[in-house]
């Protein structure tokens, strides 16, 4: 049987992790089973390329993002055309939040919603219903990413080209603790509940064994975490740290890192120790009331002590900050003024937000119709509040990142 995943084309250089993790577990279990298949994976639009490649498979699975979404769906739609026999499978996180709406499209057979490795063994079994349930698998249960399915060598490459570091990327944890309204991670791994719902953490020698692999595989001299909360607690950090120190593993990485869960400064010291060299830190808002009605779990003094550990221990630090919550006034922007200025961050992203399907944002009677690949945080027309309109937010966002390139220029100079 000829299987294609598809990773639709989006602006960015990160390998396709999901779908490798995906083909991994497909490749082990069906081989478990004695069943033979022909596993491929492209990456790419809707050109002709693609679908004629794929039009010869019996099944095609597709990944997407909301603002790939669309992009997705023609491809569907062209492959349908060229073969109509192939079965064609939706999954990722805009067909996890809303498996309803996409299974309606008549060149959609199937949606996986959730995690899809298991899920999607059983659809190449032969399970057909239409929204089939994705299982959270524990961590050593999975496979590590196939990345030689998934072409990490070529974004490998590209990254190298880009930025200079030869990148890979790798998961630590599945699941997060807290639930930002305007996140929607909550679609794909749950709610975390310590009970029947923990946050998944991997086996430290299982994750530097892989990051060595990488490294002997492609070379690769800098490596990425896409877990959006690396930092599940101050303890795992540092057991971490201490891991890949006594792993020998030297090279220098990056994670995102939610301010509340790592308040000693000692998890940064040993950071430092362990060659970290940027934290990346949703801040969101300078604004304690914008913090806390969004959901985001972390205070003004936690965000403060976190840039001050990091500098002090000689770690770069981004922030992202996210305008345009509801409630948020002038004077919640000049609350987030007030606070670049005091943690001094040396990378700053500023966003607007996007009402992402599976984010609390989302509402569908305003929604619906939304073409998602011309929406994101970083440029939409589609998101006002109260007391400010979409014109207003792109104003604000292009003075704070003008105010910030002079800042960080005063500071250089
Ligand atoms: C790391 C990350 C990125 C990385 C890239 C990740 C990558 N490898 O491609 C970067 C920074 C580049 C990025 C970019 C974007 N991201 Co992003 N990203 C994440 C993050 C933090 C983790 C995703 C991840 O890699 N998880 C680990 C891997 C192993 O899992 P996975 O890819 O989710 O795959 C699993 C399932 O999704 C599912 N699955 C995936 N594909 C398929 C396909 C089939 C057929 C099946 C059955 C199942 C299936 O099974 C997989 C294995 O369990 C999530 C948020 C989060 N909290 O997790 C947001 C998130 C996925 N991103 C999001 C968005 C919107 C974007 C961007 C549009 C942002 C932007 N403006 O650039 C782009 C779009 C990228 C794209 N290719 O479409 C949203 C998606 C919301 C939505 N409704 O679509 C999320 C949920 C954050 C949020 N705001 O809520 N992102």
């Amino acid at each position: 049987m000829k299987i294609t995943f598809i990773q639709p084309y989006y602006e960015n250089v990160w390998e396709a992790l999901g779908i490798g993790y995906i083909i991994a577990y497909v490749k082990k279990s069906l081989k478990e089973v004695g069943f033979d298949t022909d596993i491929n994976f492209l990456h790419g639009n809707f050109d002709k390329n693609i679908c004629t490649q794929a039009s010869t498979s019996d099944i095609v699975a597709i990944s997407c993002t909301s603002p790939t979404y669309g992009n997705a769906l023609q491809i569907a739609r062209d492959i349908k055309s060229i073969n109509p026999d192939i079965h064609v499978v939706f999954g990722g996180w805009h067909p996890t939040a809303l498996p309803e709406e996409v299974i309606k499209e008549e060149s959609v057979d199937q949606v996986i919603v959730g995690e899809g490795e298991l899920a999607m063994v059983r659809c190449i079994l032969g399970s057909r219903q239409p929204i089939l349930k994705g299982v959270k698998l524990s961590p050593d249960e999975l496979e590590w990413p196939d990345r030689v399915a998934i072409k990490n060598g070529r974004t490998i490459d590209l990254c190298e080209k880009m930025n200079g570091k030869r990148t890979a990327s790798f998961q630590l944890n599945r699941g997060c603790k807290v639930h930002c309204k305007f996140c929607s991670e909550v679609k794909m791994t749950g709610r975390h509940n310590g009970k029947n719902n923990p946050i998944r953490t991997r086996d430290f020698t299982d994750l530097l064994t892989e990051i060595q692999y990488a490294k002997s595989t492609y070379n690769i001299d800098y490596f990425k975490f896409v877990d959006a909360t690396f930092d599940r607690d101050a303890h795992t950090v540092i057991d971490f740290c201490k891991a890949k120190i006594g792993f020998g593993n030297t090279l220098p990485w990056e994670a995102n890192i939610h301010p509340s869960f790592v308040q000693r400064k000692d998890v940064f010291e040993w950071l430092a120790k362990a060659n970290c060299q940027q934290i990346n830190v949703g801040v969101e808002s300078g604004s304690p009331y914008i913090l806390n009605d969004v959901g985001k779990g972390s205070t003004i003094q936690q965000v403060k002590n976190v840039f001050r550990w990091a500098k002090e221990c000689g770690i770069g630090r981004r922030a992202f900050f996210l305008l345009g919550m509801p409630d948020e006034t002038d004077e919640d922007i000049d609350y987030t003024i007030e606070l670049i200025d005091t943690i001094e961050p040396d990378v700053v992203g500023f966003t607007i937000l996007a009402p992402y399907p599976g984010s609390d944002f989302y509402e569908p009677q305003f929604h619906e119709h939304v073409d998602w690949s011309e929406v994101d945080e970083y440029s939409n027309d589609i998101w006002s509040t109260a007391n400010f309109s979409n014109q207003d937010l792109k104003d604000t966002q292009a003075y704070l990142v003008e105010r910030f390139k002079r800042l960080l220029c005063e500071r250089q100079a």
